[in-house]
């Protein structure tokens, strides 16, 4: 009996476990390419959903190059901010930035030239729910969330849940 109810909590952490990954996405900029000289980061944008929870990943030499966030003017002039902050420009060269707000997030690389020749990256973050969905009385099914935004789960991440969920029950049975 004691193990059977076990077994249920067991199962309920698994699925808000499961859903919580489901929900989140990590997006790796310019892909392979990562960051540098020679992508064009409007094409790598183009097509992509990124939510409120998802996370933007830097990949770069971070002896040539370094991420400043900026804002719309900085970025449509490839200006940088006037003083450099603890945690701007970031230079890691893996640099996990998570989306906290909705809204546009401008990103340019700080290094001269580097702007001007593409290293620049706008995307636009949606909440979760997505755009706030335009009044439309005759057309309910409107406000239901698009298939692309239910299913947002990472072949990566559904092999490391399932792995989880194996050893999980390995270890009650
Ligand atoms: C980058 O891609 C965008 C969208 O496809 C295109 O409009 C733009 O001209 C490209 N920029 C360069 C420098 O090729
Ligand atoms: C570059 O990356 C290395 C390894 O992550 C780190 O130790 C170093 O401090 C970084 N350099 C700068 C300028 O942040
Ligand atoms: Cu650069």
């Amino acid at each position: 009996m004691a193990s059977k109810q076990m077994f249920v909590v067991v199962v309920l952490a698994i699925i808000v476990v499961l859903s919580s990954i489901a929900l989140a996405t990590e997006h790796v900029v310019g892909d392979k390419d990562g960051w540098k000289i020679g992508v064009n980061y409007t094409e790598w944008v183009k097509g992509k959903t990124f939510l409120v929870g998802d996370t933007l990943v830097f990949n770069y030499d971070n002896t040539t190059h370094n991420v400043f966030k900026v804002d719309g003017d900085q970025f449509k002039a490839c200006k940088l901010p006037p003083a450099k902050t603890a945690d701007n420009p970031l230079s890691s060269g893996h640099d996990v930035i998570a989306l906290k707000a909705s809204g546009k997030k401008w990103y340019i690389c700080g290094t001269p030239g580097h702007c001007d020749k593409g290293m620049k990256l706008v995307i636009n973050v949606q909440s979760p729910a997505g755009p706030a969905p335009t009044p439309a009385p005759t057309a309910p099914s409107a406000l239901a969330p698009s298939p692309s935004a239910a299913f947002r789960t990472s072949a990566p991440a559904i092999l490391a849940a399932a792995s989880m969920v194996g050893s999980v029950l390995g270890s009650l049975f």
